[in-house]
C-alpha cells in the first residue's frame, strides 16, 4: 500500500515537474560579466546560471540596488561553482545584476515572450568566446562559447600568419552556452605545429576571436 502511494506520488510529481517542451538555458558568470547577458525565452524555460569564477556573485533581479523590486522575486549568492536555476513562467523582461559588481555594470535580462519568434530579433546574437582550456594545449583544445540567440555560428582556427588551419564548425546552433573541441589537426588531417593560435568565432555577422598557445 505505502509502496503505491509513493509511486503515485512520484508519478504526479514527475507529471507537474515535466511541463511541454521546457528548456533550461546556460547563463554563465565568467570575467565579471553574465554571458550571455541577453537570452530570450518562452514561459516555463528556466535560466540556470554557474558561478565559474573564483569571486562571489549573486544573481539578484532588477536593474540596480536602487531598484525598489530588486531582489524581489530573486537574490541569490552564488560562491564558485555554484548553480542557481529559476523557471520563468510569466512573459516579461527580467533585468537582473550582481550586487558586489553593480559598479562594474554585471548585469542580464531575461526576456519572456510567447512569441518567441516576434522578440528573437530584439536579442543580440553576441557571439562570445570563454577562454580556452588548456592553454597552452599540447593535444586538443577546448572552446567554450555563448550566443544570445540561436543562429548560425561558426568556429574556425588561424594560426599567427592569418591562415585558416581548421574549421571545428560551421552549423545553425542554439542560444546559451557550448563547448567545442579543436582537436589539433589541420584541413588535411595533421597535427598542426607549436605556435600562436587564434579561435574565431563568427555569428550573425559579428566576430570575436580569442588567442591561445599550441604547445606540441
Ligand atoms: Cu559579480
Amino acid at each position: 500500500m505505502r509502496r503505491a502511494c509513493i509511486t503515485i506520488a512520484l508519478l504526479i510529481a514527475a507529471f507537474l515537474s515535466h511541463p511541454a517542451a521546457a528548456n533550461v538555458i546556460d547563463v554563465f558568470a565568467q570575467e565579471f560579466e553574465f554571458v550571455p547577458a541577453e537570452v530570450g525565452i518562452a514561459p516555463g524555460d528556466s535560466i540556470r546560471w554557474t558561478n565559474v569564477m573564483l569571486a562571489t556573485h549573486t544573481v539578484t533581479n532588477g536593474t540596480g540596488s536602487s531598484d525598489p523590486l530588486a531582489g524581489s522575486i530573486f537574490d541569490v549568492i552564488l560562491v564558485p561553482e555554484d548553480q542557481f536555476a529559476f523557471q520563468f513562467d510569466s512573459l516579461g523582461v527580467y533585468p537582473y545584476f550582481c550586487r558586489p559588481h553593480e559598479q562594474m555594470n554585471m548585469r542580464g535580462t531575461i526576456y519572456v515572450s510567447g512569441f518567441p519568434a516576434a522578440i528573437e530579433d530584439e536579442v543580440p546574437i553576441a557571439p562570445t568566446l570563454l577562454p580556452i582550456a588548456p592553454n597552452p594545449s599540447s593535444r586538443a583544445a577546448s572552446i567554450p562559447f555563448a550566443l544570445g540567440r540561436a543562429a548560425h555560428a561558426r568556429l574556425e582556427i588561424f594560426d599567427a600568419q592569418g591562415r585558416r588551419v581548421a574549421v571545428v564548425f560551421d552549423e545553425n546552433t542554439s542560444a546559451g552556452f557550448h563547448r567545442r573541441e579543436w582537436d589539433g589537426r589541420d584541413e588535411a588531417g595533421c597535427d598542426a605545429p607549436s605556435g600562436i593560435y587564434f579561435a574565431r568565432l563568427t555569428a550573425g555577422g559579428q566576430a570575436e576571436s580569442r588567442r591561445f598557445v599550441r604547445l606540441r
